[in-house]
């Protein structure tokens, strides 16, 4: 059931001794070291029930001061350590792979402060997005970035993967957001980026090589990030399609018509929304009759009246001239709710029904969905399996699962997938990761997707900024 990784722990870094404890005892506290093997196992385990490492001992540090001194013994003693924040990423690279120390930001929780008039929100990295969404909409503002692990992840993990998610299409990357950043480097140096300024050209970018770095360059402390105001007009629509090029006329007409409100562009096929209303209590499917294809459409603007007339304009006619077969509108914020959560939870769906092989890639818009109706057909005949795709269709980011139930499948399932998945994505020349990074899953999959000297210069960097190779290791780039 557990990932085996096919290389070798690194023999440069150290085994911990009792006095690799002792020190970070006197430097943490005894709170902020566990050892107990029940209190450490769900550290050691990724979300999806995969990536199950060995670590004896997990770190919680206090201050920023904690964080360098912890790192700065690490790299003394070639200690490997994995930074982790909410332990929600979907590649394996939360998690040690063998008995690397786990670094957990859980305690920089602080938010520094929130400027009212600008939006810039300064805060350590592991505050949970939740709660930043909570603290910054009581004052008027929201994210600029919203994912179905909002209530676990920490604003340092989405950092640290660039996170994606539903409100890309709106707010752009997260690295557009973010101002700037503390850094704790691999040798314990305390690097202050942080700026409160939306304009900045003093030099380098240098805090944006931490973003996306997924842990492997520095452990990041502090966010400073500008948040966009909330809108007090939301609507959210949900469509039935027949076909998936349907969707993407549909969801065009949409963008092209409200291209200034348009906030979420999300769709799902009938047997992703079937894993939901199977194995999530409360949910429903909201229409009467079945469809292979469902898109979801939402609008955040400022005028209530004016965005719901030209949203019922539209789908009026995107139901007269039969792009979409029948389309509903949430009526209030309970409905809003209902409808995300029938998109947010086919990932969580999947995950309670067995083992999961997720893909999150980048293709070509058109057509984008044909490689998983090429590989329906190819896993047929394969016993105790469901195949489904759903995503980010704003951003052209598909999202397949395939789940085995049956434990007995996975080796066909996966001789089935790999490598028709990865061959299938150059062949149209999209990308292996579009949002959720490489972590130890895909790194071995960084030369192929870039350039011979694009790889050495990420190499340099990594030499540079943690020779050692303390911080990470086996994920990223192999
Ligand atoms: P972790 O999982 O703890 O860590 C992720 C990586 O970042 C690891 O490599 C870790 O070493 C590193 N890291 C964490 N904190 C730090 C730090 N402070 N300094 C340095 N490195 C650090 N992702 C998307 O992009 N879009 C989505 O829509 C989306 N939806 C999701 C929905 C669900 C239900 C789940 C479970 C996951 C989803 N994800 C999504 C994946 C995941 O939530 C994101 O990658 C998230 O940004 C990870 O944050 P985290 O705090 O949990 O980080
Ligand atoms: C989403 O968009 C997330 O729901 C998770 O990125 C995708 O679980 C997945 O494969
Ligand atoms: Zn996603």
């Amino acid at each position: 059931r557990y990932y085996v990784p096919q290389f070798q722990r690194d023999a440069r870094f150290k085994q911990l001794d009792g006095e690799d404890v002792d020190f970070f005892r006197g430097v943490v506290g005894e709170g902020g070291v566990l050892t107990d093997e029940k209190e450490v196992a769900p550290y050691n385990l990724d979300w999806m029930g995969i990536y199950k490492g060995e670590c004896p001992l997990v770190l919680k540090p206090r201050t920023v001061g904690e964080t360098q001194r912890v790192l700065k013994y690490c790299n003394d003693q070639r200690i490997a350590v994995v930074p982790q924040g909410g332990n929600t990423g979907l590649v394996g690279g939360s998690v040690p792979t063998f008995d690397e120390v786990v670094l957990s930001l859980a305690n920089l929780n602080k938010i520094i402060s929130f400027d009212e008039s600008t939006g810039v929100l300064h805060c350590q990295a592991g505050c949970v997005l939740e709660s930043l969404y909570q603290h910054v909409e009581e004052r008027g503002f929201t994210m600029p970035i919203d994912l179905g692990a909002k209530g676990s992840c920490h604003i340092g993990g989405n950092v640290s993967t660039n996170a994606g998610g539903l409100r890309y299409l709106r707010y752009g990357p997260l690295s557009g957001s973010v101002l700037g950043l503390e850094v704790v480097k691999a040798d314990g140096t305390r690097v202050d980026m942080t700026s409160l300024l939306r304009k900045d050209n003093t030099g380098y970018k240098a805090h944006q090589l931490f973003i996306g770095a997924e842990g492997t360059l520095g452990v990041v402390t502090a966010v400073t990030m500008i948040c966009p105001f909330k809108s007090s007009s939301v609507q959210l629509c949900l469509f039935q399609c027949d076909s998936f090029d349907k969707v993407v006329q549909a969801a065009t007409e949409c963008r092209r018509r409200m291209s200034d409100i348009i906030s979420a562009v999300e769709f799902f096929d009938r047997s992703a929304l079937e894993m939901v209303t199977t194995h999530i209590p409360g949910s429903r499917d909201p229409f009467q009759s079945a469809s292979p294809f469902y898109l979801l459409v939402e609008t955040s603007g400022q005028d209530e009246a004016c965005d719901y007339a030209r949203v019922e304009k539209l789908v009026g006619k995107l139901i007269e001239d039969e792009t979409v077969t029948d389309g509903v509108y949430a009526e209030n914020a309970t409905q809003i709710q209902e409808f995300w959560k029938l998109r947010e939870s086919i990932g969580p769906a999947m995950g309670h029904a067995g083992k999961v092989y997720k893909y999150d890639i980048t293709l070509p818009l058109t057509g984008m969905y044909h490689i998983v109706e090429l590989l329906k057909e190819r896993l047929k005949g394969i016993p105790g399996h469901t195949c489904v795709g759903y995503g980010h269709l704003g951003d052209s980011n598909l999202h397949i699962n395939v789940l085995a139930e049956d434990l007995s499948a996975c080796q066909q399932l996966e001789a089935a997938l790999e490598p028709f998945i990865w061959d299938y994505i150059k062949s149209v020349k999209g990308s292996v990761s579009a949002e959720h990074g490489l972590g130890v899953m895909k790194a071995d999959k960084i030369t192929a997707a870039n350039e011979m000297a694009h790889v050495e210069l990420m190499r340099e960097l990594k030499r540079l900024l943690d020779p050692n190779g303390i911080l990470n290791p086996y994920k990223v780039m192999r």
